[in-house]
């Protein structure tokens, strides 16, 4: 037969004429479709038949093998975080730590070590979109040459509960409500208020996830925290607590509210594609790596326990000091090869840093390992390329499912004295390098016994939610209480509203008012607190408007072309924007051939219908005259523009396009520009102009 033949049409019996599909492969051997077994494949179109019009035969193990594989394609998605998106990279030291820890990668500057980071939201299934308000995971394994160190982090600094117990009770809450099967990717609903409205412990993150915290403009764009207290030990065994940050090299950036709904209506892979295509075009996302480093007694002095994770130590009162920087510089070559069965889990450690009795932190030391058998079905999920040591490992565990590995020799145990007759005893441990737990007791643990407590000051459920609200710009904090209403709106179940707003009452007077009122609730009573809330200063580092930072490094910039747009400023336009750091990405009413000013003929990156504005950091309107008067009549248009406005984005336009900014209802301000100035005002929002726009709490 020949191979290159794409289409033999052969008569068939009864006269009937039949297509026999195949399609053209490579010549050489390695390109030959085969079964698992090896066996050429000659047909990949037809199953095997007992004469043209079938039954199919039992006998066809072509078929047979190819749908059995496909039947098992699925393994269970992570109970949480189930949508994630993840890419290769590097680790680079930029300040020793030798004198603080022995851990590898701490030690030389300069040196690099393989990373794989997976970014994920918290509550949705696997197929969920990626902008709803959720928690960010930000989840970095690093292939260290002393084994893998997992750090399994979130875009907040602090979490829901202070004790591994509740997780399920949490998840069960948050996740869509078991008898009706929603709401998906969504805190909005009862169960969650129920649950949280009992749980003053959870106040503080709620006050950061009703912030913008979560809704990133991009995985690159936002901070990554290791949230436990861990410890970094030396090689005197002195110990050192330690909490890690994850500082964006394009500063903080986040979307408003209702962007990202509109995003969820026109992208569900907002966050994956940019992440994917950055990588792709050279941009190569970038975090510094921070440290917060101090002693027990420093820990002693503070208001607050630093084995609770429902608290931070502010940057003020313990200074990040940036110690690496992390790039991501290659996108995975198969999605579920690696970024479905990439397995982290926080009790992966190496020599030199330890775990603090952080109770959130010691249930998760179980929690992980436990689900990767669940998910990925053998105890030897280790063995998969991406969860792999990158340095040697060798022990006397054996055998289980999908044991890839084919250990030699009869020493399977230890001790053993297999070495003294010639024979390969196996490996030994190691005293010296080998990991060693830290004795230190973390203070306070020494009342004894088995107790199930709390220490006393994990009860302060709402000092450290005051100290994120006073933090805030007014816009940020119209934002939260915007948010609380918002969700708790969506609450049917008599009582938990006027519940929530109790606690708020804990936090501030001034916000639980203002969520009372968008909610047209009676102001409640304050809830009773176990512990009294203190005053502390407030944070700058807490505020992402505080921290922004105005550079298009990494933007999306939309123009929008016509027939007779001006050709000198398109390209001068397209060249500005490049040389700044972002990506031009024009729109038209059609794709192809759309002829300009001068003639030439320009290509759009989208069509109009395909492209609304929402995807973009900030939008040029850059019609002619006639082009302007047909997009009048066009809705498309009009959203262009109106919501490019309502999400205080920077609107560059030329003065032929002014009467669609009239009908969008764009009135001029400092971020409504003709072609000078556009740049500039590009790499901003401008907040001031939300008042005038949306009623906000
Ligand atoms: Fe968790 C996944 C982060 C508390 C149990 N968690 C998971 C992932 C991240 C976090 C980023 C996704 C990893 C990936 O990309 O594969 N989790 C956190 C943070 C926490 C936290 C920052 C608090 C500080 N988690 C937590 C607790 C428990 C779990 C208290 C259980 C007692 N987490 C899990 C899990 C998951 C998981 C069920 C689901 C899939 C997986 O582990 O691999 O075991």
């Amino acid at each position: 037969m020949d191979d290159t033949a794409k289409f033999d049409t052969i008569a068939g019996q009864g006269g009937e004429t039949h297509q026999h599909v195949r399609h053209s492969g490579p010549h050489t051997p390695e390109g030959h479709l085969t079964t698992n077994q090896g066996i050429r494949v000659s047909d990949n179109q037809n199953s095997l038949k007992s004469g043209v019009r079938g039954p199919t035969l039992l006998e066809d193990f072509v078929l047979r093998e190819k749908i059995f594989h496909f039947d098992h394609e699925r393994i269970p998605e992570r109970i949480v975080h189930a949508r994630g998106s993840a890419a290769h990279g590097y680790f680079e030291l930029t300040r020793s730590l030798s004198d603080i820890t022995t851990a590898d990668l701490f030690q030389r500057v300069g040196e690099r070590v393989p990373v794989f980071v997976r970014f994920s939201t918290v509550a949705g299934g696997a197929g969920s979109v990626d902008t709803p308000r959720d928690v960010r995971g930000f989840a970095v394994k690093f292939y260290t040459q002393e084994g893998n160190w997992d750090l399994v982090g979130n875009n907040i600094p602090v979490f829901f509960i202070q004790d591994a117990i509740k997780f399920p009770d949490l998840v069960h809450a948050v996740k869509m409500e078991a008898d009706r099967g929603y709401p998906q990717a969504a805190s909005a609903h009862d169960t969650f208020w129920d649950f949280v409205s009992l749980m003053p412990e959870s106040t503080h993150m709620l006050m950061w996830a009703m912030s913008d915290r979560t809704l990133p403009r991009a995985f690159r764009t936002m901070e990554g925290f290791g949230i436990h207290t861990f410890r970094f030990v030396n090689a005197e065994g002195k110990s050192t607590f330690v909490k890690f940050h994850w500082k964006p090299k394009l500063g903080l950036q986040s979307l408003v509210w209702d962007e990202s709904l509109k995003i969820q209506a026109a992208d569900n892979d907002f966050h994956r594609r940019d992440v994917f295509e950055a990588i792709d075009r050279g941009a190569f996302p970038e975090w510094e790596l921070g440290v917060q480093l101090f002693d027990q007694a420093l820990a002693d002095s503070l208001p607050y326990d630093v084995l609770d994770a429902t608290k931070i130590i502010p940057e003020e009162v313990v200074p990040v000091t940036i110690v690496g920087r992390m790039v991501l510089d290659r996108n995975p070559d198969n999605f579920f090869a690696e970024v479905e069965q990439v397995a982290y889990c926080p009790a992966n450690i190496i020599p030199g840093i330890d775990f603090s009795n952080d109770p959130l932190l010691q249930g998760r030391l179980f929690s992980y390992l436990d689900t990767q058998l669940k998910r990925l079905g053998s105890t030897n999920f280790h063995q998969l390329p991406i969860n792999a040591p990158k340095c040697p490992f060798q022990n006397f565990q054996r055998d289980g499912q999908m044991q890839m590995q084919v250990p030699r020799g009869r020493a399977n145990y230890e001790p053993n004295s297999l070495g003294a007759h010639g024979e390969d005893g196996g490996p030994r441990e190691c005293p010296v390098t080998g990991f060693t737990t830290v004795s230190a007791r973390d203070g306070a643990d020494e009342q004894g016994g088995k107790l199930r407590v709390r220490p006393e000051m994990f009860a302060d459920h709402y000092s450290q939610a005051r100290l994120f609200w006073k933090s805030q710009t007014d816009s940020e904090r119209a934002h939260i209480a915007s948010a609380f209403v918002f969700e708790l709106s969506k609450v049917t179940l008599q009582g938990v509203a006027p519940r929530m707003v109790a606690n708020l009452r804990n936090v501030d007077d001034e916000l639980a008012t203002r969520v009372a009122d968008g909610l047209g609730i009676d102001l409640p009573a304050a809830s009773q607190v176990a512990r009294e809330p203190i005053d502390l200063a407030p944070s700058d580092a807490l505020s992402i408007q505080k921290n922004l930072k105005p550079t298009l490094q990494g933007r999306k910039i939309g123009i929008l072309i016509c027939k007779d747009s001006d050709a000198t400023v398109f390209s001068q336009l397209k060249a500005d924007i490049t040389a700044a750091g972002a990506t031009p990405f024009v729109v038209g009413g059609q794709i192809h051939g759309i002829p300009l000013s001068d003639g030439s003929l320009a290509d759009a990156d989208a069509q109009l219908l395909g492209a609304p504005s929402q995807l973009f950091d900030a939008v040029f309107v850059l019609l002619s005259e006639a082009g302007t008067g047909r997009h009048l009549k066009e809705a498309a248009s009009i959203e262009w523009v109106m919501n490019a406005f309502g999400h205080l984005k920077a609107i560059g336009h030329m003065p032929e396009a002014q009467p669609l900014l009239d009908k969008a209802g764009v009135v001029r301000d400092a971020g409504v520009v003709g072609v000078d100035g556009f740049i500039a005002a590009a790499a901003q929002r401008f907040f001031d102009r939300e008042p005038s726009l949306r009623t906000l709490a």
